[in-house]
């Protein structure tokens, strides 16, 4: 006791006695080393997460910066720029990373996602126009920077002079023991709803807002290795509440109108690429965006609330989410790290049912790992690039065209049927990729807003004229309804030649936009809020503004999703809010299937309803939950909110996403299929 009492004194006085003037003089090039860093942190965070004057993240940072830092003093004083620029340069490359992760994928970089980011890498030209931004190589000025003050120390003999009177021991405790203090400090300050985060580390966003990215990206190395060691660890935890899950939320099945209505019918699942609602929403000048989907939306059965449940894995997260009603793992995707576990889906359910399971994909059969998911999902074919005739006239971009891809594959799909019966087939759509920029390709549809206004020409006669606004012309969304405008007349295509080879007689068509087309939000805000006029945007203050923030954004990343035949009209509007995982036990339904692992709902049965996102926000027909600040939005005014119905849900989406995160990681369907209390699921 004495003895610390006694440390604790010295440490006082030397703080005390503390020579700053001199301290400075000494170590001009770790001063820079600090600031360098520390600038290049709160630059990401600024344009990222916008929080770069936050005084926690700010903390955060300099205690990982000094704790990296101090290592340095256990060199030499001329070889200590060496080490500092090693450091620099692998914080750079982090500041780098994220930073264009961030532009793709509106997240943070994570180690076990390298394999994911390589498969982004081929996105080739989307990367480069999209995400590749001068921004990101303003974080190299550190280096410079380091490079400079060096240079000039050198010159001013700084290190002979310093070197000899540097206690380096000293040093190095002294800037390591301040390293673990600030950290310490910061630490003080941390929620336990922060700490729960950082360790379960999927809400990438708010922990680089709270933590700063140093800490960020450490604790992701941690959980990314954890990743590979946690399959020896943590199983019987894993497998403990996967049990107690499914004992506690028994899947009860109740019969509805819709129970077995398509048995035996075909089914054609056609993977909207990047479709959502706002354009099945829009027309311009009088003339809908997507024609087709309107009319199939009005004839079918149209979920109107529905949002695809995606994670970093895109596209890959949606075909596995729609399979097997289980969310995107946390870290990394399951394309790529975790197809080889077994999963209940629909696509297995089916193929027991006598079905022949086939996907088409005009991409090669390797982007998104899809040649393993596909086998591992239950697809007994995959048609993939090599398949299509691809050429240089029939491509869009990132491939084969929509128009060309669903002419190819139709006389495909009809050889299978006629060969091997009753099929199930999905098509991925790929012409709808960002960066929307094939306008020649499209074809024309104008964005604008067109005006006829009369007017007197020379003689005094009465003449009509029409004038353009320009609208959303020249925008990115603009450009994005021509290109969906492009894919709706696509699928019109397919429809006619489908019913052509009549493939649609016994047929049941499912149509879903596979996630929102991540378009600026600054767009949006200028659909809403122009004003023709003047060819601006409304002010606040303008009776006609519409107030477009966070959650009206979050709302309109609502995606289609249909289901249709040629011979019922339907004409159902479903309006209960709806996730991907929900799918597969309304759809099994439909065909007479039964599911046992699904964690989403048959949507069918409910009014309302539970939509966990993988960042842990939350939907339902009332409120929108946003996670990250603990604060929600009402969406429906008559909804009367309850503070323990919003915790419920909270535990509930928490819940889920770590079963379903345990089941894939851990393989537990396959592992624990056995000891799992026979369920409802299992009865009639
Ligand atoms: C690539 C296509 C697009 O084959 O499915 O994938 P995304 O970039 O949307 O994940
Ligand atoms: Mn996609």
């Amino acid at each position: 006791m004495g003895k610390i009492k006694e440390k604790l004194g010295n440490i006082k006085n030397s703080i005390k006695n503390f020579n700053y003037k001199e301290y400075a003089n000494t170590n001009r090039l770790f001063i820079t080393f600090i600031i360098v860093n520390l600038i290049n942190a709160m630059l990401l965070r600024f344009f990222t997460v916008k929080n770069y004057f936050a005084i926690k993240p700010v903390m955060a940072d300099l205690a990982i910066i000094l704790l990296f830092g101090s290592f340095v003093y256990l060199f030499k004083a001329k070889k200590q720029f060496r080490y500092l620029m090693v450091i620099t340069f692998i914080f750079t490359l982090i500041c780098i990373i994220n930073s264009l992760y961030y532009t793709y994928y509106m997240s943070f970089a994570s180690f076990s996602l390298i394999a994911v980011s390589l498969t982004v890498v081929d996105v080739g030209d989307a990367v480069i126009q999209n995400v590749l931004q001068l921004k990101d190589f303003i974080f190299l000025w550190g280096l410079i920077a380091m490079f400079i003050v060096n240079h000039f120390l050198k010159k001013r003999k700084y290190y002979d002079i310093v070197g000899p009177k540097e206690n380096r021991k000293k040093r190095f405790t002294g800037t390591l023991i301040t390293g673990v203090a600030v950290y310490a400090l910061f630490f003080m300050t941390v929620t336990s709803l922060e700490f729960s985060r950082l360790s379960k580390q999927w809400n990438r966003e708010f922990l680089v807002t709270k933590f700063g990215v140093y800490t960020y990206q450490l604790n992701d190395l941690f959980k990314s290795l954890d990743a590979k060691f946690n399959t020896l660890f943590g199983y019987d935890k894993a497998a403990k509440e996967f049990r107690e899950y499914y004992e506690k939320n028994q899947i009860v099945y109740k019969d509805n109108d819709y129970t077995g209505i398509f048995k035996g019918k075909n089914l054609i699942v056609i993977h909207g690429e990047s479709i959502q609602n706002t354009a099945l929403k829009q027309s311009f000048n009088g003339v809908e965006v997507t024609p087709t989907l309107n009319k199939l939306k009005n004839e079918g059965i149209y979920f109107s609330n529905f949002y695809a449940q995606a994670s970093s894995g895109t596209s890959s997260d949606t075909e596995f989410s729609f399979s097997s009603s289980l969310l995107p793992v946390t870290n990394g995707s399951v394309a790529v790290s975790y197809w080889n576990r077994e999963y209940e889906t629909m696509q297995k359910l089916l193929k027991s049912d006598g079905y022949n399971t086939l996907s088409f994909h005009a991409n090669t059969g390797d982007f998104w790992n899809r040649n393993n998911l596909h086998n591992s999902l239950g697809y007994n074919t995959f048609y993939s690039k090599n398949s299509f005739e691809v050429n240089e006239e029939n491509t869009m971009g990132l491939g084969l065209s929509d128009k060309e891809f669903f002419k190819q594959l139709t006389p495909i799909l009809k050889k299978e049927y006629d060969e091997k019966g009753k099929f199930m087939a999905t098509l991925i759509m790929l012409s709808n990729h960002t960066p929307f920029d094939e306008l020649e390709k499209y074809g024309p549809f104008d964005v604008d807003i067109k005006e006829e206004v009369k007017t007197t020409d020379e003689n005094g006669n009465e003449v009509v004229k029409t004038i353009s606004h320009p609208y959303m012309e020249g925008t990115k969304l603009g450009n994005y309804f021509k290109s969906v405008h492009y894919a709706d007349s696509a699928l019109g295509e397919l429809f006619d030649r489908l019913d052509k080879e009549g493939l649609l007689d016994n047929t049941v068509v499912l149509i879903y936009g596979d996630h929102d087309a991540k378009l600026p939000k600054g767009d949006f805000n200028k659909l809403n809020n122009y004003n023709k006029e003047t060819d601006e945007l409304y002010s606040e203050d303008d009776e006609r503004y519409v107030d477009y923030d966070y959650y009206s954004y979050e709302l309109d990343r609502a995606v289609p999703l249909i289901i249709w035949t040629k011979d019922k009209q339907f004409n159902v509007d479903k309006t209960t809010a709806m996730g991907m995982i929900d799918v597969l036990p309304t759809v099994s339904n439909m065909f007479g299937l039964k599911t046992k692992y699904s964690l989403g709902n048959d949507i069918m049965n409910l009014d309302n309803n539970v939509v966990p996102f993988p960042n842990g926000n939350w939907l339902t027909n009332d409120i929108y939950y946003n996670s990250q600040k603990d604060e929600y939005k009402v969406i429906n005014p008559n909804a009367v909110i309850d503070s323990d119905e919003i915790d419920k849900n909270n535990e509930l989406s928490t819940e889920k996403l770590q079963v379903s995160n345990d089941i894939i990681l851990y393989d537990l369907i396959k592992n624990e299929d056995k000891n799992l209390k026979k369920s409802e699921g299992e009865k009639k």
